[in-house]
């Protein structure tokens, strides 16, 4: 098996993993990246859209903002709309002028991955890591599969950001990883397309035939979701009955329909909330959906990516450079409160917007809930700070 030999080895080219190398580059770190899917796949797979206020200054710290601020559309708003009204929460307002940036996922994951190819630090497409072996040891290693074979990349510290299948959370033996887990009775079908948006600002609806959310990419590109049954496939769902049913859960007498036009991406995602505890085992550190799945109703998964990436950084930075392990001892800790707080919130968000057939109970909790978030300002003060910066509070 041939070798490499470098400091921190990175598991998957994600956000998570793109932004570590970033930082580590910056603070004169020697990082390989390996990912199993091609650069292409990776650039444009579509996904998260919304960036908090902090985790945008994060990016910008990092040296990879640019495009994100002269292309990105800054929200200081976002609508609420149920029983047939909609309500907004002054974002900016109700924050001391804090917003919300809509940038696509792989927008970030582009302009990352650039920076990085022009640092000439190696990134390592279409190669799958296949082992983490001795974690526990100083020099522990990730064995990778690629097209000129497999290869052993020998390291101080392994970060796992692989994602939610990946191999960071399976590696620790049995009985060193406890996870939490649920899944919820609802899928979301996302459609990306080329229409423009009808709203400047998201609009997440509660109808009582379902979820729907109304989000957008640019002033020609809208981003949209329903919720739907966890059993249904896209073979349901043809173009006009998606169209339809958007624009039944998303209208209002006073608001203006939604522009159709033709669907460039679409796919069906299901809802879960993952924890594993600890995001630590030996030198293996774990970040990202690897360690956590929220379900996307909050907007939480890639800020939550991102919000661990820059505490590892500067815990690896602290190990390598001084030789100070104390925050890396701290890490996860760290790490999970900051994550529980997201669960917390992106379960709430779930919770209050996808009705529950025949559950009169439930159904008449989740209007409450949506009434006390749209008209008492302490509420509504929680929501917005939750909202758009839950990953620096
Ligand atoms: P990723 O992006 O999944 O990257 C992991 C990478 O690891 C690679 N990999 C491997 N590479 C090498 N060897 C192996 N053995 C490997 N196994 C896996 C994978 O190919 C992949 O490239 O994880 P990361 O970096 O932790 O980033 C997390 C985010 O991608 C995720 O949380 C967000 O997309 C979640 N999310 C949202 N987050 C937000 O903050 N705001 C949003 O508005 C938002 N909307 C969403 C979302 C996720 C969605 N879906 C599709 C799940 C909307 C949707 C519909
Ligand atoms: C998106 O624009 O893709 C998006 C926005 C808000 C969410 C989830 C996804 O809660």
């Amino acid at each position: 098996m041939n070798e490499l030999r470098t400091r921190v080895a990175i598991v998957g080219a994600g956000p998570a993993g793109l932004l570590l190398g970033q930082l580590l580059t910056a603070a004169q770190i020697d990082t390989v990246v390996v990912e199993r899917r091609s650069r292409t796949y990776v650039e444009q797979r579509v996904r998260a859209g919304v960036i908090e206020y902090g985790v945008a200054n994060l990016i910008d710290d990092a040296g990879a903002g640019a495009r994100m601020r002269a292309e990105g559309l800054v929200h200081h708003g976002v609508e609420l709309r149920f029983d047939g009204s909609t309500h907004r929460v002054a974002l900016s307002e109700l924050t001391g002028g804090k917003t919300i940036t809509v940038y696509g996922q792989q927008e970030l994951v582009k302009d990352l991955i650039a920076l990085r190819e022009a640092s000439g630090a190696p990134t390592l497409f279409d190669t799958a890591a296949t082992a983490l072996v001795d974690l526990n040891s100083p020099a522990p290693s990730v064995e990778v599969e690629g097209p000129s074979g497999a290869l052993r990349i020998t390291c101080d510290f392994v970060a796992g950001c692989d994602g939610s299948f990946g191999l960071a959370a399976s590696s620790p033996p049995p009985g060193h990883v406890r996870r939490y887990e649920r899944t919820y009775p609802f899928s979301w079908l996302g459609i990306l397309a080329e229409a423009a948006p009808t709203t400047k600002e998201l609009i997440y609806a509660r109808h009582e035939r379902g979820f729907a959310l109304y989000s957008m990419r640019s002033p020609t590109l809208s981003r949209l979701y329903l919720g739907v049954s966890p059993t249904e496939t896209l073979a349901d769902w043809s173009d006009d009955r998606i169209w339809e049913e958007l624009s039944v859960r998303l209208s209002t007498d006073d608001s203006p329909a939604v522009n159709v036009g033709p669907i460039s991406e679409r796919s069906i995602t299901s809802m879960r909330s993952v924890v594993i505890e600890p995001m630590r085992y030996g030198r293996l550190l774990i970040a990202g959906d690897a360690a956590h799945i929220v379900p996307p109703t909050g907007a939480k998964g890639m800020n939550l990516a991102l919000g661990d990436v820059r505490e590892l950084a500067a815990a690896l930075v602290s190990a390598l450079v001084e030789g100070d392990e104390r925050r890396l001892d701290d890490y996860s800790r760290r790490c999970l409160e900051r994550v529980w707080r997201a669960e917390e919130f992106s379960n709430y968000m779930t919770e209050m917007l996808h009705p529950i057939d025949e559950d009169e109970f439930e159904n008449a909790v989740q209007r409450t809930r949506l009434r006390q978030a749209t008209s008492s300002p302490e509420a509504g003060t929680v929501f917005a700070r939750n909202y758009c910066d839950l990953n620096s509070l």
